[in-house]
């Protein structure tokens, strides 16, 4: 079991039942063959950030180890936030469901459709935060 990777996988939603799209998501992720959640932070209500008017999101960092290439573990989370309903209008528009590859393993790079780790961890404080809570649980 040596080649699981540990990946830290973010989820956001700002429209609709916010708290159902993201145990939605974790359940998704949950019965996915290729993820195991090893664990779940609390979920955080944070204000909307880029600068568009916007509902406040509901924010939640999960822990997986995961068999699946990083590209394969992205691909899974866009098709979870397509049966959520996720349109693409405009980049950071509000959205059911959003999730974020944050890292993988120790993995780092900056391809057109993947960067590792994710950008917006050095400007999203919740996600830290997030990060340290799960951990301090273990
Ligand atoms: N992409 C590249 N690297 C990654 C990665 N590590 N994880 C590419 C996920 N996607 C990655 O994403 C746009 C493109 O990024 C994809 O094609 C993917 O291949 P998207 O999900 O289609 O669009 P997006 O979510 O609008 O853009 P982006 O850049 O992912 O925005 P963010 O970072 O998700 O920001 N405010 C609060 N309080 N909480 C939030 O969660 N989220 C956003 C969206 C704005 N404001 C927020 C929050
Ligand atoms: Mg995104």
């Amino acid at each position: 079991m040596s080649d699981l990777v540990t990946a830290y996988i973010a989820l956001g939603s700002n429209l609709g039942d916010r708290a159902g799209y993201l145990a939605f998501a974790r359940e998704q992720l949950g019965e996915h063959n290729g993820i195991t959640i090893k664990a779940v932070s609390e979920v955080d209500e944070t204000p909307p950030l880029g600068g568009l008017e916007q509902p406040a999101y509901l924010n939640q960092m999960v822990r997986v180890h995961t068999g699946l290439a990083a590209p394969s573990l992205l691909a899974v989370c866009h098709d979870i936030e397509r049966v959520a309903g996720r349109r693409r209008s405009s980049k950071w528009c509000s959205r059911t469901l959003d999730l974020d590859v944050v890292m993988y393993g120790n993995v780092m790079c900056d391809l057109p459709d993947l960067v590792l780790p994710h950008p917006g961890l050095r400007d999203r404080p919740f996600w830290a935060s997030e990060i340290a809570r799960m951990e301090a649980y273990g």
